[in-house]
């Protein structure tokens, strides 16, 4: 079996596919090596990797650190409650801009999410290079933001979650009582590659640190609609069977909702670093 593939750049900024790949390598640890190479440049991959069983999407997550059981979401259970099924007929839905629980003191570093019932049309996820993000400001901007520090919080979203029917009132309730929020820096550095990345997510982040609210409000409403500029970002057409894997450190994602009333259905894992303290 061999663990050979090629990429092929999908924009200029992130993403990238594997091509070429035998599904049955991708859990070998020489293919999960040279994939996390890929990710770490292209900061989002696309495989297609369809049929791919749980216990091998388990194996995946595994190599790329703990896999966690999932804040807010149902997951498979019967062994596999690392892996968090997100179904647009159970009223799952992602369709807001975040890095994924970025209210935690380590939030998951890398997400892969294994597409299992697709709508005709839609449902397709963009992704936000933080990098090529961070790049893009002036330099005074980016010398501004040394040292700054804000807060991402899980209330405000589960509160719209549950006016959304997307929790019970009970989840709601046991997750408010976790108290959910942390301090991050505003600019991060990635702790592989060493690039600078903005760490702000328009879902999370309530505000900024040691700023007063309309000079704080003003910041982030900048840098949120800098980040959004269409270079920056990258969109997936899913296919049944395709595996996305996301560098949750140097990327924001949104999963457009578009496609009601048909059927959507994720697998998905993040996985912590590993030792790292994200309780
Ligand atoms: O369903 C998707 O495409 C992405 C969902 C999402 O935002 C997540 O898994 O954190």
């Amino acid at each position: 079996m061999s663990s050979t593939f090629t990429l092929r750049p999908l924009g200029p900024s992130l993403g990238a596919e594997v091509l070429d790949l035998d599904p049955a390598s991708v859990v070998l640890p020489e293919t999960l090596a040279k994939l996390e190479a890929a990710l770490i440049k292209h900061e989002t991959l696309i495989l297609s990797v369809p049929g791919l069983r749980p216990e091998q999407h388990l194996a995946i997550a595994r190599y790329f650190g703990e896999p966690e059981v999932h804040t807010f979401y149902p997951n498979l259970g019967k062994g596999f409650e690392q892996i968090t099924v997100i179904d647009s007929k159970q009223g799952d839905r992602a369709d807001m801009w975040h890095h994924d629980e970025s209210f935690l003191p380590s939030p998951p570093i890398i997400t892969m999410t294994h597409a299992q019932v697709l709508p005709p049309c839609g449902g397709d996820t963009c992704w936000i290079s933080m990098t090529t993000a961070y790049d893009g400001l002036s330099e005074r901007m980016k010398h501004y933001l040394e040292g700054l520090n804000a807060w991402h919080d899980m209330n405000g979203p589960m509160t719209a979650a549950l006016r959304q029917n997307v929790v019970t009132h009970e989840r709601y309730v046991d997750v408010i009582k976790m108290n959910r929020r942390h301090l991050h820096p505003l600019v991060i550095a990635h702790p592989v590659s060493g690039r600078k990345a903005l760490y702000l997510s328009p879902t999370y982040t309530t505000h900024i640190d040691g700023l007063a609210s309309p000079e704080s409000d003003a910041l982030l409403g900048y840098l949120n609609a800098h980040c959004q500029q269409v270079q920056f970002g990258f969109r997936h057409r899913w296919r049944v069977g395709d595996m996305v894997l996301w560098d949750n450190r140097s990327v924001l994602h949104n999963a457009i909702l578009d496609y009601q009333p048909h059927q959507r259905r994720m697998h998905r894992t993040s996985v912590f670093a590993r030792g790292a303290a994200h309780a």
